[in-house]
């Protein structure tokens, strides 16, 4: 249920049920009060806290001394969606800066992308290992 705070002109502030984000105006009635009748209000929607957004996990590629390069572009291009330019351009970076973030997803896509790269790159005698890090 997303809640609302209704701003009458003498500032006033109720509590309101509804939904939506944005700020509305309201025309009053005399059963608020006969004082304000005609007159305009401002309902602002507040952030629902049960709808918190779901925490994202980086997928991470760590470099190594012996997997070919093409192998990890490969990967690149077959488990993150990336074309030849950018899995390319990631590979170079995971090789001389050590690692690099390649993909941003909920939990579970995080840890199934890492696991089934890790168990490719083992089933092709690779070292290659991704890891998996909650975003800050
Ligand atoms: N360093 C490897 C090489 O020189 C290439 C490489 C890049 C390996 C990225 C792993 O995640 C990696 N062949």
């Amino acid at each position: 249920m997303d809640v609302f705070l209704l701003h009458d002109e003498i500032g006033n502030r109720t509590r309101l049920s509804g939904s939506g984000s944005t700020k509305a105006a309201v025309r009053l009635s005399a059963a608020d009060d006969p004082d304000l009748d005609g007159d305009i209000g401002v309902i602002e929607a507040l952030d629902d806290p049960e709808l918190k957004r779901p925490p994202m996990f980086k997928v991470i590629l760590l470099n190594d001394d012996y997997t070919p390069m093409e192998f990890v572009v490969h990967i690149l291009e077959n488990f993150f969606g990336m074309n030849r330019e950018k899995a390319t351009q990631i590979m170079l970076v995971v090789h001389s800066e050590g690692s690099a973030v390649v993909g941003i997803y909920p939990r579970d896509i995080a840890e199934t992308k890492s696991e089934q790269v890790n168990a490719y790159a083992q089933e092709n005698n690779h070292p290659l290992v991704s890891t998996v890090e909650i975003t800050d």
